[in-house]
């Protein structure tokens, strides 16, 4: 992954947890006219729209990393390599209509709709760290429900052991250069893909998630590095055998199928024990499992975490 020189941010943009739910009542209760004139959504094509919901028990109560960083400092490659790349070029993507199609091994394969994901569970708020491979870190307020409850709509088979993800690939408006093989794709074991933490995630700081950050639809895994939460998804496939990830054929070395967060195992071309949090001076320490080892620990147990990186 190539390594950018972070961005100017300044504690100042921190927003404190506090601050957060002040503001986050005044979006509820002004709506979108509000949210459309608050901070950088100028940033994107469409004005932000408020998305209510309930602050989930699985949230961390770290301070949040600040809005307009999560908005403003992303990696999103099919609109470009640099952190402010996405936040430019992604306003183009047309976010509606949006389908998803959930299929494979399943006894009800189904395309949802953007309204039905919407309807599908209640909206949570969930506030996680989000940990790149590129060694820095954030803390997010996420909106969404935990991806199980859509897959136990398409009822999966006994013999699915996987979930594939592929995310939109449109060279009209994306990069043609092979940086990855395009679309993005990613994956999952089931159990993982199963796991309460796994988000359906179709917002960000109290609002429909910006284009940038994957609109209208991405997933979040917050015990693994960032790459494995992929954008703007157009396809959840259910396998029998493991699926090809964007990183990993890339560069399988580098880029493991796990990706779990783990500071001891370091990437061949840097170290993985210390993370900077944007907006951060000093480093810290970064945790197993990105902090989630008492939820998901189990989920690998007996297994070399070396070897299977
Ligand atoms: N389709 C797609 N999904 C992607 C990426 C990408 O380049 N393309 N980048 C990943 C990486 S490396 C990270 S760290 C997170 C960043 O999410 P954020 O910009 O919302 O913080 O998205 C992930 N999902
Ligand atoms: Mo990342």
């Amino acid at each position: 992954m190539l390594i950018r020189r972070p961005a100017d941010i300044t504690p100042s943009d921190i927003t404190s947890p506090e601050h957060f739910r002040q503001r986050r009542q005044l979006l509820r209760m002004s709506g979108a006219a509000l949210a459309g004139s608050v901070g950088i959504t100028s940033l994107t094509a469409s004005a932000a729209q408020a998305l209510p919901a309930r602050l989930s028990p699985l949230s961390t109560d770290e301070s949040l990393t600040g809005r307009k960083a999560v908005l403003g400092y992303n990696n999103f490659y099919e609109f470009g390599t640099d952190k402010e790349d996405p936040a430019r070029n992604a306003g183009v993507m047309q976010t509606r209509p949006w389908e998803v199609r959930v299929e494979g091994l399943v006894a009800r394969p189904k395309t949802f709709g953007l309204e039905d994901l919407l309807k599908l569970a209640p909206l949570e708020e969930r506030i996680y760290r989000l940990r790149c491979v590129e060694a820095w870190s954030m803390v997010v307020p996420w909106i969404g429900y935990s991806l199980s409850a859509l897959l136990k709509q398409v009822e999966p088979l006994g013999s699915a052991r996987y979930v594939a993800f592929a995310s939109h690939y449109d060279p009209e408006i994306m990069t043609r250069r092979p940086i990855l093989d395009w679309p993005y794709q990613e994956g999952l074991r089931l159990d993982e893909a199963m796991h309460p933490l796994t988000l359906l995630t179709l917002g960000v700081y109290g609002e429909v998630l910006p284009n940038q950050n994957g609109a209208p639809v991405r997933i979040v895994v917050p015990w693994k590095y960032g790459y494995k939460s992929a954008k703007s998804i157009v396809r959840i496939r259910l396998t029998e055998s493991q699926p090809a990830t964007a990183w990993n054929t890339a560069a399988p070395e580098e880029y493991g199928f796990y990706s779990n967060v783990n500071p001891e195992v370091d990437h061949p071309r840097w170290s993985q024990a210390k993370e900077r949090r944007i907006g951060d001076f000093l480093k810290r320490p970064t945790q197993m499992f990105n902090g989630y080892a008492e939820q998901v620990a189990g989920l690998y147990q007996g297994m070399d975490l070396a070897r299977f990186h």
